[in-house]
């Protein structure tokens, strides 16, 4: 096999950026390979002076570029995040559609396309990540680059009703099919993709997950993405995740912990969550005094108008609901808007008795997979998952809920607190079974077989 080359917008470029689960799977295969990594330097720069630097780390090459403040803003701000990301999301009260930054959008992916073609080898294989360059593919073509290139989408891909709302939805998917393979996360997202691309693009189901569409043949699969497994569990057993547990350990004093982690962004469903608290301690006063509620959440992307607005909404309920139950020795619920190291949420993970991970829409979720790895299994605790999370297609076993339902989930969440031991093993040994099983590494192989076997069949 010829060199592994990726494309994101951020690379783990900064050794402390490969700790997340892309960075360690990418990472990972392009040392395998000897490959090079292609993405946004991080940096902003006047548009004379924007540079395009490599660097070498470990066998990987590094090739990154600027963006000017004008594509920071209208590429990376506005259309990705303010309106791929909502639509994306199912959210298109929030979507700020906005044909200026479509078109900046599209002159970046031509730009990073040539600057990624110019260097590209005969017998690369190309794999491109995420929303922010879904027209890769195509700009690639347009610059020359015949081989098989794959794209992988991190977050949902939406029903076709609502993608079509995107004023640029036919050129989008039109520049999609240049892709060789397409990987989504969960069946739900392929069968929202493919929905569109019959119903819209005429393309032809030739079975095996193989399209055909704009006189070219795409492979379209679900491949869910996992965590390093085992590196996680391990991660739990530090000194520094005990360290962790003994001090949310002193606070709790005995009393349960119910967890959450997540970035700050409206589409993990942190009121709902904080709606659902409350009605919890309403009606089951049994859990007033005896349950501590912990969020951790540390801002995301805000400079966005939508997260400083969150922000408020979340202070002000956290805010209500202490005012209401909290006591002398008892803060109900606790919000930290900052963020925690990986053993250090491991540790925090295995104190808890609930873990609760209810996003209203999320392309996989890759914090309710470490919350099972982290756990003691002789006292497992038990995770409450959405049932609109892709992960929840593959863990069955978690308490799955729908959490716009908000009496529910203050139902299913003391269901969890008092649910007896030889359940909870249960339940958390098929789930640690899975999430073992479908790990990074089965991911990252996955995928790159289904991308490999066409660069063979040139
Ligand atoms: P995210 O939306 O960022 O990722 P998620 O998969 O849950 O969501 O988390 C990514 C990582 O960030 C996890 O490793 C988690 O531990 C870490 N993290 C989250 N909150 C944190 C905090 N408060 N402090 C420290 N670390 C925190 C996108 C998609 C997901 C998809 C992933 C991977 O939106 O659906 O699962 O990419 O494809």
């Amino acid at each position: 096999m010829g060199r592994l080359i990726a494309i994101s917008n951020r690379t783990a470029a900064d050794p402390s950026a490969r700790a997340g689960g892309l960075a360690v799977a990418v990472w990972e295969s392009l040392k395998s390979s000897g490959g090079v990594w292609f993405g946004w330097s991080g940096d902003i720069a006047e548009r004379q002076s924007r540079s395009v630097q490599s660097l070498k780390d470990d066998g990987v090459e590094f090739v990154l570029t600027d963006l000017t403040e004008r594509e920071h803003d209208q590429y990376y701000l506005q259309y990705a995040n303010s309106v791929l990301w909502p639509v994306f999301h199912y959210r298109l009260d929030l979507a700020a559609f906005n044909s200026d930054a479509f078109q900046v959008y599209a002159a970046v992916n031509q730009r990073i396309a040539n600057i990624v073609t110019e260097r590209l080898r005969d017998g690369d294989t190309v794999w491109v990540h995420d929303y922010h360059f879904l027209l890769m593919g195509d700009s690639m073509r347009r610059a020359g680059w015949d081989g098989p290139i794959g794209f992988f989408l991190h977050i949902p891909f939406p029903p076709p009703e609502v993608f079509r709302a995107l004023p640029e939805h036919q050129w989008i998917a039109r520049a999609m099919c240049n892709y060789s393979v397409i990987g989504l996360q969960s069946e739900q997202d392929r069968s929202n993709f493919t929905r569109y691309l019959i119903e819209d693009c005429k393309a032809v189901d030739r079975g095996d997950g193989v399209y055909e569409a704009f006189n070219t043949t795409i492979k379209i699969e679900a491949y869910p993405i996992g965590i390093d497994a085992e590196g996680f569990a391990e991660a739990a057993k530090t000194e520094k995740a005990k360290e962790a547990s003994d001090r949310i350990g002193r606070f709790l004093g005995g009393r349960n912990l119910v967890i959450g982690v997540d970035r700050m962004d409206y589409s993990k469903g942190l009121p709902e969550r904080f709606e659902a608290v409350g009605r919890m301690f309403d009606d089951y006063p049994e859990t007033r005094g005896s349950v501590s509620v912990t969020q951790i959440a540390p801002p995301s992307r805000s400079k966005v108008d939508e997260y400083r607005e969150l922000r408020r909404t979340l202070d002000g309920l956290a805010g209500r609901i202490n005012g209401d139950y909290g006591d002398l020795d008892w803060i109900p619920l606790r919000y930290l808007a900052r963020s925690y190291d990986r053993e250090e949420l491991a540790g925090l993970f295995r104190i808890a008795r609930v873990g609760l991970v209810t996003p209203l829409r999320d392309g996989m979720n890759l914090v309710c997979k470490e919350f099972v790895m982290a756990q003691d299994e002789a006292d497992p605790g038990v995770l409450i998952l959405s049932e609109f999370a892709g992960a929840a297609e593959q863990l069955k076993d978690a308490l799955l809920v729908n959490p716009h339902d908000t009496r529910k989930l203050a139902e299913v969440i003391q269901h969890a607190l008092t649910m007896p031991l030889e359940e909870r093993v249960e339940r958390w040994k098929s789930l640690r079974e899975t999430v073992v099983e479908q790990d990074i590494a089965w991911w990252r192989k996955k995928f790159l077989k289904d991308l490999t076997a066409l660069q063979d069949t040139r």
